[in-house]
């Protein structure tokens, strides 16, 4: 199969616009399907996994392959849903174009305009499908108006249709002048309705004006009276959506299906093939390098995707950028520099694996047991090493505590999180060693109670709770004070008399201990023990309960037995010195605070910061990117625990964020005693 011949695209939109109904329009317009699935009934190809049907959402990427025309053509199926972008976003890597499914009743919705703009950095060429045009309330011209004012005015119909609401069905065709009516289920050539030939000619006209500059002879032509041919006009949207300066846009309907076929024929012609856009910029031996796609070449292939399959183990779904991958070829993985054996190649239709002997570079495929792999990897075949600049995807920023309900599942609960994680690299787990607790992070409730379903679906029963907050407790001021430990019980006693003087560092700082001791008042063998005490104790807790951190401890001097002294006996005079101390000058409990970066939609930047502000947050600065501002915060920690929901109601999920422990600061007195009576109702 010629790389001409092969398209990969991915269907992008905010959740329910009806990415999966179109593409299940598409395999049975295609043959591929005897009858169309329906995601009420959860019998679409996209939405196989049981959650999906569930949710009647798409809750990861799934993917099928369309013969149309001689043409392969690898879809990309993504969830809508903000909580599964990671999904959206590395599909977008590998694809090479976007059809934005956009709803044509609700218009253009808040997850469209953040995956526009993901696919606009990443220069990922764009079509429109405005679809939902059977339904009620339906209006093209309302939607393509409002995909003119988030998406700009290249954003240029290709078709329009023919009908409105339940009346709507046909499209005309505006590069061939055609019309397709639907009346018999199957798309019949009809003329032009008369009362749409006017505006047709005009929409043609501008359709030309748009990228007629784009070749220089169809240009002179144009100047000259002679109207470009319906293949010139093809060829040059082509250019046009593969420079960014065009957006093509289309009509149709999922369900009834109407327009799935036409969408197709325009992805083929006009669509860009793999490498059209331009050899692939790698990086090798730490310099850019431009490859192209060639089936000839060493393998260089992307992961997008890894899924860990019933039957098959893990399946690392790639796109071949060079060369071709064929059985029990050694690649190298240029993350973890291991070897990987190709061993199953798959082709992938929905929940169908169908083996294949190769799959050559502008193709997407999946192999099997790469168990090294992980999502985001480049695997090569040639001497040279090299690596496909992956995307970023989002970090977790809302997490909750599982906790298993009966102890005996402690180690399914880990094997299962670590296959979630493999899964879905925008989940994270992680283990908190003093409190002994497991904690599941990702984007938010849904992503978070989908992952919890998957880990009882697979037996491990689990209760879940919202994460604490780790406050800490340090001295007020610099204090020395005495630790004595006598104790005399018949035989050998045990004494250590430690003087430490202890002087609160710098927030952040940790623990450290020094000596001053002289005139070996204590021998210096047995001084780090006092240290060692000093530090056990920070841990069990200050005055209310919380560890002490960000100290120093002085030993200035001390007593010794010769007899009775021991290590464990300067330990324990060390421990009585730090709750001496702890006595007599008190403790500030300190507050755990997180940096954060926020990025919204400039018309929400008043809200946010607003909100930052009565959530004791301190704003350093505000960045602006586009439409876009990015705002850079300190904020307590306690306040920011369901940010992640917060934040999406505030802006209609238009907003994200980043966020990382900064460092602890003083809880001020107006909020401490709430911040008590939350830690004493907590244990
Ligand atoms: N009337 C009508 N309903 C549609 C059309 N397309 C989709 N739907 C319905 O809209 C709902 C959502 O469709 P999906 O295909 O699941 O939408 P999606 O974009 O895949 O949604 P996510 O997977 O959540 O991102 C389903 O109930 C579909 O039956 C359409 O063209 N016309
Ligand atoms: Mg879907």
């Amino acid at each position: 199969m010629s790389v001409d011949k092969v398209r990969n695209i991915v269907l992008v939109g905010h959740s329910g616009n009806g990415k999966t109904s179109l593409l299940e329009a598409m395999l049975y317009r295609a043959g591929t399907l005897s009858r169309v699935g329906r995601i009420e009934d959860g019998t679409t190809v996209g939405d196989h996994d049981i959650d999906e049907k569930d949710h009647g959402h798409s809750l990861g990427l799934s993917t099928a392959v369309i013969d149309w025309n001689g043409y392969t053509v690898n879809v990309l199926d993504t969830p809508g849903h903000a909580d599964y972008k990671g999904d959206a976003i590395m599909a977008m890597a590998a694809a090479d174009l976007a059809v934005f499914v956009i709803d044509g009743v609700g218009g253009v919705q808040s997850q469209d305009t953040v995956l526009w703009r993901q696919a606009e950095q990443m220069k990922l060429p764009r079509m429109i499908f405005v679809n939902k045009l059977d339904r009620a309330r339906s209006s093209f011209e309302r939607t393509l108006g409002e995909i003119h004012s988030h998406f700009g005015a290249h954003a240029d119909p290709v078709e329009y249709p023919i009908g409105s609401e339940s009346s709507f069905h046909g499209i005309t065709d505006l590069i061939t002048d055609e019309a397709f009516l639907y009346d018999s289920g199957k798309a019949t050539k009809a003329p032009i309705p008369e009362d749409m030939v006017e505006k047709e000619h005009e929409e043609h006209e501008h359709l030309v004006e748009e990228v007629v500059e784009f070749d220089d002879e169809v240009l002179g032509n144009y100047l000259e009276g002679n109207e470009p041919t319906a293949e010139e006009l093809e060829r040059l949207l082509h250019d046009a959506l593969d420079a960014g300066s065009v957006f093509p846009v289309l009509c149709g309907s999922a369900t009834a299906p109407i327009g799935a076929d036409h969408l197709l024929d325009i992805i083929c012609k006009v669509g860009p093939a793999p490498g059209d856009l331009g050899p692939e910029i790698v990086e090798a031996d730490g310099d850019a390098e431009a490859i192209e796609y060639d089936p000839a070449g060493d393998v260089v292939a992307l992961v997008f995707k890894t899924r860990i399959d019933d039957f098959l183990g893990q399946i690392s779904f790639v796109k071949v950028i060079a060369g071709t991958i064929k059985l029990n070829d050694e690649l190298t993985n240029s993350r973890t520099g291991e070897t990987e054996r190709i061993r199953q190649i798959v082709s992938l239709n929905g929940a169908d694996h169908r083996s294949v002997p190769s799959v050559s570079a502008g193709q997407v495929a999946a192999v099997t047991k790469l168990d090294g792999t992980a999502t985001g990897d480049t695997l090569s075949g040639g001497s040279q090493v090299v690596t496909v600049s992956a995307p970023t995807l989002p970090t977790p920023v809302y997490s909750m505590v599982v906790k298993v309900t009966q102890p005996s599942n402690e180690d399914r609960l880990a094997s299962t999180l670590r296959k979630l994680v493999t899964e879905d690299p925008t989940l994270a787990t992680g283990f908190d060693p003093t409190t002994r607790q497991t904690t599941l992070s990702g984007a938010g409730e849904t992503h978070i109670a989908v992952a919890i379903a998957r880990l009882e679906r697979a037996g491990v029963d689990v209760d879940s709770e919202p994460t604490s907050v780790e406050y800490r407790e340090t001295l007020t001021r610099k204090v020395e004070v005495e630790g004595k430990f006598k104790k005399q019980s018949g035989g050998h006693g045990q004494f250590g008399v430690a003087t430490v003087r202890f002087e609160p560092s710098h927030l952040g700082d940790g623990f450290e201990f020094a000596s001053e001791v002289t005139g070996g008042a204590i021998p210096k063998n047995l001084i780090p023990a006092v240290g060692a005490g000093v530090e056990e104790a920070m841990g069990r807790g200050g005055k209310h309960g919380f560890p002490v951190v960000d100290l120093r401890a002085v030993c200035t001097d001390g007593k010794y037995h010769s007899v009775d002294s021991s290590e464990m006996s300067f330990k324990m005079a060390g421990s009585l010195a730090l709750r001496a101390a702890l006595e007599s000058v008190g403790t500030v409990v300190l507050e755990p605070v997180s940096e954060m970066f926020v990025d919204v939609p400039n018309a929400h930047q008043g809200d946010v910061l607003g909100d930052l502000n009565s959530r004791r947050g301190q704003v350093l600065g505000a960045i602006p990117d586009g439409a876009n501002v990015s705002i850079h915060a300190y904020v307590p920690t306690s306040e920011v625990q369901r940010y992640a929901i917060d934040l999406r109601s505030m802006t209609g999920g238009t907003g994200s964020f980043e966020i990382d422990h900064h460092a602890y600061q003083p809880v001020p007195g107006a909020i401490l005693d709430r911040v008590l009576a939350e830690a004493s109702k907590a244990t």
